[in-house]
């Protein structure tokens, strides 16, 4: 016999319908409604633990819980699960087990999040242990409140108030991040000012720290390699001068006195201008190991970035590995050496980064980066999910079959002292947190796969539409269609085929394939990646070219490097492909790229019919914001296409197949097109 509290609670669940009141997206995914002081009363939450972090896992129980009592325990014994927990029925209510405090938080925002998606609770018993120790955003944000690559609005820190004003937005946005496992941040931009290490900010940094720390999650700085120089006054910032060691130390010790429970430092060295080791002839490993000598009697950690190219000859998608594979095994046991997902920065597609298991004795972790720097900033609707998930399934064969970037980096196969994955947040003071409503479910997406890289992007749009929108099945399944086309609907109308890196100069918005500099850097140059003549066009990176498919694993080399093996995907990133070469689709490579551009374009307007036939099914003020914004996605998405197509038919002097939609714009008018959108560095 079910008790009455019981069947009140499958009542509440399983058939209260979800009242979509007008939504300004400010809530994300936790639209949940406080409990009301009769429902509060019907039920107990009670914890074994009272440290701040157990504490909170209560109190949002207490506030937003709607079913049976629930039960809180640690059980210091359960090793195993980490930052894991376990939910069990217990016949009268739930337990949520877990080792540590921060176990119980994600439980109880498990526990919330199926009550959210209208789970039938009866019966169950789930075990989750997170995939990765450190599940890491990383902010781009600038001590002046801008935010590089930010599309969101300004900065959420509030530095000039700090840390005497405490904007409410804090806990807000660590409360979003611990309900999707992430457990830890770096504040400010990898661009760093060496500002943020004096004394007086670091008392601004406290300030978050303390507001983060109930929530599980820790705080971590990037650091100007000058620092000690700049404002320290040392001679210089060289690694191997003891009074710069010295100097970091003691700010090390400043900052652990300061906030207990620091992570550490991300860091940008020698590359795109910044400071770092190679300035005194020093290498990368030099560098890390200094700064990490410095945290590790703390257990910090340093999270050193392989992102570093310089204007040589050489083919800029194999620098990094030329700089850090000599290094391997030169690294100390607290350095994760940071790593992109793709070879070259953020593109809507890229081959995965050769580094990845090529580093044997070296910790790695991914880089990602949620905010839409190269895919539309957030005016597209992209979602990432299916981003992520190509590189985390990628198998680099570096240890044989099944080695895929999942199991490099998350301790399967290369045991670590601590793992971690990274993204590029893409949050701001925006009333809804990213610009575009569809760009929360990147974040939230982010968050879910660092918990668990094995969930479906499915099933992750799945859970985030029921959270965000409504639980309504025919809505879920319209909506998860809209975000599932969106990825590839963007690398089509951008950069199809392999395509890579010719947005407009330094701001990255729209198409810009003629785009050119006197006396700018030719890797900054579009010409330089496309390399469109009379013959064809695409990078060649066999081994008649610059070689890059050689830093594959095998069979992968040999894979990419063949034109006849090598993926339609990636076939302009590896080779130049002649106008006329056959393709697998038995046109001609002119006429799929002209195929492929047109259905980009007719992608996003079925992203544009299928979210308009929601209209009555989403609140007017979310589903208005998002309408419009596909009619930019959409205009856009035609630009890039007659830019792209009117532009390579001057090399490829073929019409543009009569079937597909014809241009709308004249190339001339197109080039004229320059953007004021500021790039702040
Ligand atoms: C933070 C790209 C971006 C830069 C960014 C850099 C990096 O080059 O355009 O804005 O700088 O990557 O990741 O360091």
């Amino acid at each position: 016999m079910l008790s009455n509290k019981l069947q009140l609670f499958l009542c509440c669940i399983l058939l209260s319908p979800l009242v979509l009141a007008a939504a300004d997206g400010s809530q994300l995914w936790l639209r949940y409604d406080k409990v009301t002081a009769a429902e509060a009363g019907r039920r107990q939450i009670r914890s074994t633990s009272s440290g701040p972090v157990a504490l909170m896992a209560k109190a949002e129980l207490d506030d937003y819980w709607r079913g049976p009592a629930v039960e809180l325990v640690i059980d210091k014994k359960k090793r195993e699960y980490g930052e894991g927990y376990q939910i069990k029925w217990t016949g009268s209510g739930l337990q949520i087990l877990a080792q540590q405090d921060r176990g119980l938080l994600y439980g109880a925002y498990h526990l919330l999040r199926l009550q959210g998606e209208g789970k039938d609770l009866r019966g169950v018993d789930l075990t989750e242990i997170p995939a990765y120790d450190i599940r890491i955003l990383n902010h781009w944000d600038n001590l002046d409140g801008t935010i590089e690559r930010g599309y969101a609005g300004r900065s959420l820190w509030k530095w000039l108030e700090l840390p005497t004003q405490i904007s409410p937005r804090y806990a807000a946005y660590a409360r979003a991040n611990a309900s999707i496992g992430i457990n830890a941040v770096v504040l400010n931009n990898v661009n760093a000012s060496p500002d943020i290490l004096r004394p007086d900010y670091l008392l601004k940094v406290k300030a978050l720290a303390d507001i983060f720390r109930p929530y599980g999650i820790q705080v971590y700085l990037s650091i100007n390699f000058s620092s000690p120089k700049i404002i320290g006054g040392v001679k210089d910032s060289d690694p191997l001068n003891p009074d710069v060691s010295t100097w970091w130390k003691n700010k090390v010790k400043e900052i652990y006195r300061t906030i207990p429970d620091f992570g550490g430092f991300l860091v940008k060295a020698n590359s795109e201008g910044q400071p770092g080791p190679q300035d005194y002839g020093r290498t990368h490993a030099d560098g890390a190991n200094m700064l990490a000598d410095a945290l590790k009697p703390y257990d910090g950690l340093v999270m050193w970035r392989a992102f570093v190219y310089n204007p040589t000859t050489e083919d800029r998608a194999k620098q990094a590995y030329q700089e850090f594979v000599p290094l391997d095994g030169k690294f100390s046991e607290n350095v994760i050496i940071q790593i992109k997902n793709g070879p070259i920065d953020f593109q809507p597609r890229e081959p995965f980064n050769p580094l990845f298991g090529a580093l044997r004795k070296s910790s790695e972790m991914v880089e990602f980066q949620i905010t839409q720097e190269y895919l539309g900033f957030s005016n597209h609707l992209v979602y990432l999910a299916p981003l992520f998930k190509e590189t985390l399934d990628s198998d680099t064969y570096s240890d044989g079959k099944g080695s895929t970037i999942a199991k490099l980096t998350d301790g399967t196969l290369r045991p670590a002292k601590k793992t971690a994955i990274s993204a590029v947040a893409n949050i701001g003071e925006d009333t809804n947190w990213t610009g575009h409503h569809f760009a929360q479910a990147n974040w939230y997406a982010f968050g879910r796969l660092a918990w668990d890289h094995q969930l479906s992007s499915e099933q992750i749009a799945e859970e985030w539409i029921s959270l965000t929108f409504s639980r309504e099945e025919q809505l879920v399944h319209a909506v998860k269609e809209i975000m599932m086309t969106s990825r590839e609907a963007v690398v089509n109308y951008m950069m199809p085929l392999g395509l890579h890196h010719i947005f407009a100069f330094d701001h990255h918005y729209g198409p810009e394939p003629w785009g050119d500099r006197k006396g700018g850097r030719a890797d900054w140059m579009p010409w330089y990646y496309h390399n469109a003549d009379t013959v064809g066009m695409g990078f060649d990176r066999t081994a008649s070219g610059s070689d890059a498919v050689s830093q594959y694993f095998p069979p992968l080399d040999e894979i990419y490097g063949d034109i006849t093996s090598c993926p339609d995907s990636l076939l302009l990133w590896f080779h130049h492909v002649s106008w006329t070469h056959r393709m697998k689709s038995g046109r001609t490579m002119w006429e799929e790229l002209c195929y492929r551009y047109d259905a980009g374009v007719q992608q996003v307007r079925e992203l544009q019919k299928a979210w308009d036939r929601l209209e009555h099914q989403v609140d007017s003020q979310r589903f208005a914001a998002v309408q419009s914004k596909l009619k930019i996605q959409a205009k856009d998405a035609v630009w890039w296409k007659d830019a792209c197509l009117l532009y390579f038919k001057t090399f490829a002097r073929q019409p543009i197949p009569y079937d597909i939609e014809r241009p709308v714009h004249e190339l001339e008018d197109l080039k004229k097109i320059k953007l004021n959108l500021i790039h702040h560095n």
